[in-house]
């Protein structure tokens, strides 16, 4: 999925410019020498981040195998990766006022490569967490706790900005990559209200009133994954009781 992403992003870029060349008439060896000064450090640009996310879903899928046999039960219910779209990049980087090089939004841009965890208890976000940060080639840049402080809007995910290396050829390059750690619960109530949010023709009055709804159900849903994580400390401690009989 992932590197089809990529791919259209590339051709999207090489369209472009195909399309620029031919407007301004140019020669063809203009246009080769174009393709590889301007294309071809963008799709390599693009591929550090594919891989980027390959090494760090790798990661997450070997702690769900280790965590499984060590306390029987799949931390992780499901991971979903995906590289920022060409016009979302240039949307952030003009919003942020931003010099428009590939250098600046390798820098300042740091949700180009985006893996979502989806785990099925709020302690395996947090063990999760800790046991990808120990690894000793992963480097954390920033760390946002929406599940101890929710947004206004009521979200709620654990954001980690990590740094993985990748191996290109002999040479060894960091890439930042955005981890975003849920629970199930939190994450059926950020996709729905993504989707609403985007809806148009809506006053503003039926707007705040919605936003209020929104937010109460967030709280809700923090009440059930509460619950649910009852529930299996309760199961376990009973377990460990009749295992130590
Ligand atoms: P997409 O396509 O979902 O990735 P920064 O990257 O630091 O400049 P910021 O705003 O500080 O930007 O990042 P933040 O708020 O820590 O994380 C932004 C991402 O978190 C969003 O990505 C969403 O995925 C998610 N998010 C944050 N707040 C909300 C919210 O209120 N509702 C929902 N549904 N998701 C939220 P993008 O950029 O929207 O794009």
């Amino acid at each position: 999925m992932k590197e089809q992403q990529f791919l259209q992003t590339a051709d999207k870029v090489a369209k472009e410019l195909v399309e620029f060349t031919r407007q301004a008439d140019v020669n063809e060896e203009y246009f080769l020498d174009i393709i590889e000064e301007k294309v071809l450090p963008v799709e390599q640009f693009f591929a550090n981040y594919a891989c980027a996310i390959m090494e760090v879903e790798t990661k997450f899928k070997v702690l769900n195998e280790q965590f499984s046999l060590k306390y029987d039960s799949n931390p992780i219910e499901s991971i979903h990766s995906r590289i920022k779209d060409y016009d979302s990049i240039i949307r952030k980087i003009i919003r942020k006022n931003l010099p428009r090089t590939l250098e600046s939004i390798e820098e300042n841009i740091n949700d180009i490569a985006g893996v979502r965890v989806i785990c099925s208890f709020v302690d395996d976000i947090y063990r999760l967490a800790a046991c990808l940060l120990q690894q000793d080639d992963i480097t954390l840049i920033r760390k946002k706790d929406y599940i101890k402080n929710p947004k206004p809007s009521g979200y709620r995910s654990l954001h980690l900005i990590v740094q993985v290396p990748i191996f290109v050829e002999n040479e060894k390059r960091p890439v930042k990559v955005e981890v975003q750690l849920r629970t199930i619960a939190m994450d059926f109530w950020a996709s729905l209200e993504h989707k609403l949010r985007y809806k148009k023709n809506i006053s503003s009055e039926m707007m705040d009133k919605l936003s209020h709804e929104l937010t109460d159900c967030a709280e809700i849903s923090a009440s059930l994954d509460s619950r649910m994580q009852n529930v299996k400390n309760l199961i376990f401690s009973e377990n460990n009781k009749q295992n130590v009989q």
